[in-house]
Parts: structure tokens; C-alpha cells; sequence
């Protein structure tokens, strides 16, 4: 019986490549090109399983075009590049890589915390251009961090790291707004106190942001939420573009109506706003959260480990929908 036939879509470490050539008929992009949603749709017309990254849009046109394709294995935590709806409409199983990333990405959200409430990269920027001449007492005198309020938006696995980290190692006090509230021995393990979203803004001197893009939240933060915030508070966001109003953000650095920000991850990535590259008070890093190289890898093993299963008739590791089987084309 013939192999399935994949397609890897953006470069990956080889180690997995291999891996999955010894289960599959690959057809991989060892250059990583970035293609159009029409080349995507050319490579997969053919393809019975993929293995994509958030860059990859899996939508309701580009599952019509692909007949044979029974599954998507996203190399990612966050699915927002799916339409899962019409995937499972279509009987295209989805699945996503939890777990394996949570403190990772928790490491960086608290990383990206730290820097941006002390200022370290616009200090290292001030260092590298020559301009320290001398030492003052105000210089680059940031925000203080630990015993300070926490607020965390988005209380999944990665938010409870975060508060892990905050409450245990910082002493900070979390309070936390998800849409719903964590099961109280949970909330005890993470020290965290569920409060309306408006508290949180008002009262938090670090507003983190981990939750997952959807239509319903896109733009939880915007002019009027930067606008409860205090003055001197820092927002991070490790979760998705379009969740902060990246605009009104730029302005609102721009006025000082908050202190500072850290960002990961930008509305229409990987263009960055014009106006957030003109702030000094904003910590910019090209979405890697996650990029150590054991995640990247634990990732990539997951996702192939995804497919080898399904393929396997073992089922999905970890599925992201239900679909009832796409008939087999031939
Ligand atoms: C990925 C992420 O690196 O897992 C996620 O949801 O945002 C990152 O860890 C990125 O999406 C590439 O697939």
C-alpha cells in the first residue's frame, strides 16, 4: 500500500523530517518560502495530511480545492490560523502541540515582563550607541516588579505559569480575568484572584496578556482599556496580534498614558506598526516566545507525532476538533 502523502510546509528540523519520511511520501520546503494562500493551496491539492505553522491559513475555500486531505497537524499551541468550523464541516481533523510549550512560553512572558518594567533593552540601546557618559541616580529607573500587582488576561495553561512565577518567585500579588474562573485548589496553586477585566486594568501594575485570538477578542485592549490602566503600569502581550489595538497602543506609549510595553507578537506580523517602532518604551521581540530549541522541537515532534498517529489509526494526540472521517478520495 502506498505511503500517505504530506506536506511539511515551512522548514523544520531535520531530525523530524526524517522521521516522518519513514511514514509518509513528503513534500517538504527545506527553503521555509513564505507562499501565497493560492501556492499553499497548489502544494496540498494532492496531500492526504499537512503539518503547518500559525502562518498557514487553513480555511473553508483552500478545503474545497483539497479533496484528499484528512488532516492539519499545526506546529503551535494557537489555532487562530484554522477555521475549525469549516474543517470539521469538511471532516479535516485538527490538532495543535499544548503542553509541551507551557513554561517555555511562561519563562519568556515573565523574561519580556522583566525587561520592559526595567528597561533593559532601551538601556542597551542608550549603552551600544555611546551615549553613557556618566552614572546618574534617576538613570533609566524603571518599575519595581516584585511585590507589585500582577493582572493576568487569559488564566490557560501559560497564564498559570506566569502567575506560578509572579506569586512564588516574585511575591506579586495575581489577580487574574479568564472566561471563566479557575477551580479553587487551582487558583490556590497559582495564588491568583479572579476580578472583573476592569479591576484588573485599574488596579495591576503589570497587565499580561495570554489569552487566545478569536473573533471575541480581538481588541481587548484598545484606546478605552489603555485608558483604565494606570500610568504607570507595563503591558506584555505573548498571545496574538489583534488582541491589543497595536494603534492605540503606539499612541498611548506615545503620551506616556502608560509606562511602557513588551510585545511579542503584532497585529499583521511580522509588519510592526510604524508608530510602536518610534516609541522608546516598548520591548519588541519577533514572536519567540516558545523558541527554545527543546520546545521547538517537543513542537515538531507532536505535530509529527500527530500525524503518524492518525495515519496509524490510533487517533490524533491532540485533537483540536471532532470530525466525523472524510471520505476517502481517490
Ligand atoms: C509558535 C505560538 O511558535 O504555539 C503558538 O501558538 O504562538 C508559537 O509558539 C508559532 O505560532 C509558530 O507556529
Amino acid at each position: 500500500m502506498s505511503k500517505p502523502r504530506i506536506l511539511i510546509a515551512r522548514a523544520v528540523f531535520p531530525e523530524v523530517l526524517q522521521r516522518l519520511a519513514q511514514h509518509f511520501e513528503v513534500q517538504a520546503n527545506p527553503q521555509d518560502e513564505i507562499w501565497t494562500p493560492q501556492q499553499l493551496l497548489a502544494h496540498l491539492a494532492d496531500k492526504d495530511g499537512a503539518l503547518t505553522t500559525g502562518s498557514e491559513r487553513i480555511d473553508r475555500s483552500l478545503l474545497a480545492a483539497c479533496p484528499r486531505l484528512r488532516i492539519v497537524a499545526n506546529m503551535a499551541v494557537g489555532y487562530n490560523n484554522f477555521d475549525v468550523d469549516a474543517m470539521t464541516g469538511a471532516g479535516v481533523q485538527g490538532t495543535n502541540t499544548p503542553d509541551v510549550l507551557t513554561e517555555t512560553t511562561a519563562d519568556f512572558g515573565f523574561a519580556l515582563l522583566m525587561a520592559t518594567a526595567r528597561r533593559v533593552t532601551e538601556s542597551e540601546h542608550f549603552l551600544r550607541a555611546g551615549r553613557w557618559s556618566k552614572w546618574s541616580y534617576d538613570m533609566f529607573a524603571g518599575a519595581e516588579v516584585h511585590g507589585t500587582r500582577l493582572g493576568i488576561i487569559g488564566m490557560g495553561r501559560i497564564g498559570q505559569g506566569i502567575a506560578r512565577r509572579g506569586a512564588h518567585g516574585f511575591g506579586m500579588e495575581v489577580v487574574y480575568h479568564n472566561r471563566s474562573r479557575l477551580a479553587p485548589a487551582l487558583e490556590a496553586e497559582c495564588k491568583a484572584r479572579y476580578v472583573s477585566k476592569e479591576e484588573l486594568l485599574r488596579t495591576a501594575d503589570h497587565v499580561v496578556l495570554v489569552l487566545p485570538y478569536t473573533a471575541a477578542s480581538h481588541h481587548t485592549i484598545g484606546a478605552a482599556e489603555l485608558a483604565q490602566m494606570k500610568p504607570t503600569a507595563t503591558l506584555v502581550n505573548i498571545a496574538r496580534g489583534g488582541i491589543v489595538d497595536d494603534a492605540a497602543l503606539a499612541q498611548a506609549l506615545r503620551e506616556r498614558r502608560i509606562a511602557a510595553a513588551g510585545l511579542d507578537v503584532f497585529e499583521g506580523e511580522p509588519q510592526v506598526h510604524p508608530g510602536l517602532l518610534e516609541v522608546p518604551n516598548v520591548v519588541l521581540t519577533p514572536h519567540i516566545a516558545s523558541a527554545t530549541v527543546g520546545t521547538r522541537l517537543a513542537m515538531a515532534n507532536l505535530a509529527a507525532d500527530n500525524l503518524i498517529a492518525f495515519f496509524g489509526g490510533r487517533g490524533p494526540l491532540t485533537p483540536i476538533n471532532a470530525p466525523a472521517a472524510r471520505p476517502v478520495a481517490s
